[in-house]
């Protein structure tokens, strides 16, 4: 993948965290994500490539933009896109912590399809890479990756979707001596900054979204953290969906490296604040923003803060 086509993601995470950074706190989702979504797709427009949406807003009956299948970009190499315009919806309209605009890109045929459906999922940065194990009990998980790190259980933080479902495994990690951070939302944020030395995360588990699955596998893989995960289907209509999109075999445990083949490139910026990045700050006349891009290829992570001033580029306004 083309060197340049990194920093020219970023623009396109940028451009939707500025979109929907002005509906920071209206309690409205909807528009905070139909803002992100229109930017990421009219920047879109202007990178060299010829892409195709493979995780996207919905199916093309369900989104008018970024709808999977849509063709993307001004022409160029072929790549399949997966795109979350703005990770964190609720959180955003909430003005909590954690939401961020996210870009993927991979050669054809690199990202896992994933349906719009639960993955069960654990993540670690590379100092603990091999330690972890979805089968495994979370006390186990936490013991092993405490002794890959070097330090007691009651050190690390493990950052868990606050949700009924993930009850067993919050009391279990508790006992286990772990310190949890429980999020409202967004776990593709904190999976990354499980790889990130001092982001104060350590891993990230349980069951979220599919798609994000995907996102967070493609950044640890840049990163050379470690993920596993494996989908979790609520009835027989999901595993028929799953089939269609090409998924045989519906327990398969899979590795980042498997979600994200050949060489990807991954790009996030912060909406809101949060462990990985801090979010939109306006001043007089412009914003600043706060982003990540990497490449698997070279495994550089390039933390970038920009200052975008309105006057002279009145589309990011
Ligand atoms: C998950 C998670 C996302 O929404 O998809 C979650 O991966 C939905 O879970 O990061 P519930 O059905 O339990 O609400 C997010 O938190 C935000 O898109």
């Amino acid at each position: 993948m083309d060197r340049n086509l990194a920093l020219e993601l970023v623009r396109v995470t940028e451009a939707a965290a500025l979109a929907c950074g002005r509906w920071v706190g209206k309690g409205n989702k909807e528009a905070a994500d139909a803002a992100a979504t229109d930017a990421m797709r009219k920047m879109l427009e202007s990178v060299g490539i010829s892409g195709t949406v493979v995780i996207g807003e919905g199916e093309m009956d369900e989104a008018p933009m970024l709808y999977i299948g849509e063709k993307v970009g001004q022409g160029g190499d072929e790549a399949d896109i997966a795109v979350d315009p703005l990770e964190g919806t609720n959180i955003c309209a909430k003005g909590m912590n954690g939401s961020i605009a996210t870009i993927a890109l991979a050669p054809k045929g690199g990202f896992l399809h994933a349906p719009d459906m639960y993955m069960e999922k654990i993540a670690v940065g590379p100092s603990a890479k091999g330690a972890i194990d979805i089968n495994a009990s979370p006390t186990q998980n936490v013991q092993q990756v405490a002794e890959a790190k070097g330090c007691r259980v009651d050190d690390l933080t493990v950052v868990i979707l606050d949700r009924p479902r993930h009850e067993k495994t919050v009391k279990e990690l508790r006992k286990a001596g772990a310190r949890i951070h429980l999020i409202s939302d967004g776990d593709v944020a904190p999976a990354i900054a499980a790889a990130v030395a001092g982001s104060g995360v350590d891993l990230m588990m349980g069951i979220g979204g599919a798609p994000e699955g995907v996102l967070a596998a493609t950044a640890l893989k840049c990163m050379g953290g470690d993920m596993q995960a494996r989908l979790v289907f609520m009835n027989q209509e999901e595993r028929d969906r799953a089939q269609t999109m090409g998924i045989e075999q519906h327990d398969r445990i899979y590795q980042a490296e498997e979600m994200a083949r050949g060489d990807v490139v991954f790009a996030a910026t912060g909406v809101t604040n949060g462990d990985l990045l801090r979010g939109v700050r306006y001043f007089a006349g412009g914003a600043t923003t706060h982003s990540v891009v990497m490449r698997s290829r070279s495994r550089t992570v390039r933390f970038i803060e920009a200052q975008h001033h309105f006057t002279f580029k009145p589309n990011l306004d």
